[in-house]
């Protein structure tokens, strides 16, 4: 008899079984239910995190104003600051070489004094922020190197047809600190706008030295979206949320 219940247990409720075996089989079944409902519950949260902590996007260099690696010998170039160089986990390094960007400013020919860098996320893309760590440069006495910071700038976007618009006006970017054990990054909430090409137009630095201007890394982060695994998940939860509902209106 209980084998009988337990094939219709799902459809019209059985005739045949006293009303504690019923109560003992919907306690199991809601048990269960509550169990699975549980387990994706914690694997959207999951999926969740793990879908925010790779929601940055792949960025490169599609202008600069100018690059101190161009015209002299010391390495710094605006692909410094997309491809990870110095990066360490969350901080960056203090040497400038191979791992930063720096203008020409006033040192070297051509000079800079209309600084400005352009960078390219691929496609057009909804932009939740961008994480900025300036230009770490350090030595003892020489505070004129983390002054060669960028300070403030405009923040602007631009579709595939690279026609840019004001987001940001007049944006101001923290000092480094001139340590790298620090996470000094600074994150800059961009609205979800959809851009291709994000541009940060500099108009002052910290007062470093020589007109210079400079940065360490600038990374992009993407509104995230529910992937296929995520979908699904919401699936299973959607299904177990049903099933509730149809046996406690059963009961
Ligand atoms: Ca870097
Ligand atoms: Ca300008």
């Amino acid at each position: 008899m209980k084998s009988v219940a337990f094939f219709c247990g799902f459809g019209s409720r059985p005739q045949l079984l006293i009303s504690n075996e019923w109560d003992t089989m919907m306690k199991q079944q809601v048990s269960f239910v509550r169990f699975t409902g549980a387990l994706a519950t914690l694997g959207f949260v999951f999926a969740c995190s793990i879908e925010s902590a790779v929601a940055q996007i792949p960025a490169s260099i599609q202008s600069v104003s100018s690059n101190l690696g161009d015209v002299s010998g010391f390495d710094r170039i605006a692909d410094h600051l997309v491809s990870g160089a110095g990066l360490v986990g969350q901080t960056h390094s203090i040497n400038p070489e191979g791992t930063m960007w720096l203008n020409t400013g006033t040192f070297a020919e051509p000079n800079d004094l209309e600084p400005e860098i352009t960078f390219d996320l691929g496609s057009v893309q909804p932009l939740a922020s961008m994480k900025v760590w300036n230009y770490n440069e350090t030595l003892p006495n020489r505070p004129e190197l983390l002054g060669r910071g960028v300070a403030t700038g405009d923040i602007l976007v631009a579709g595939e047809d690279l026609m840019f618009s004001s987001l940001i006006p007049n944006q101001s970017f923290d000092i480094a600190p001139g340590v790298e054990d620090v996470d000094f990054g600074q994150v800059i909430g961009l609205m979800g706008t959809d851009a291709r090409y994000v541009k940060l137009d500099i108009s002052a630095n910290h007062g470093g030295d020589a007109n210079f201007v400079g940065l360490s890394e600038v990374q992009f982060f993407a509104v995230p979206e529910p992937t296929g695994g995520l979908a699904l998940l919401l699936g299973v939860g959607t299904v177990v949320c049903s099933f509730r509902h149809r046996q406690r209106a059963r009961r």
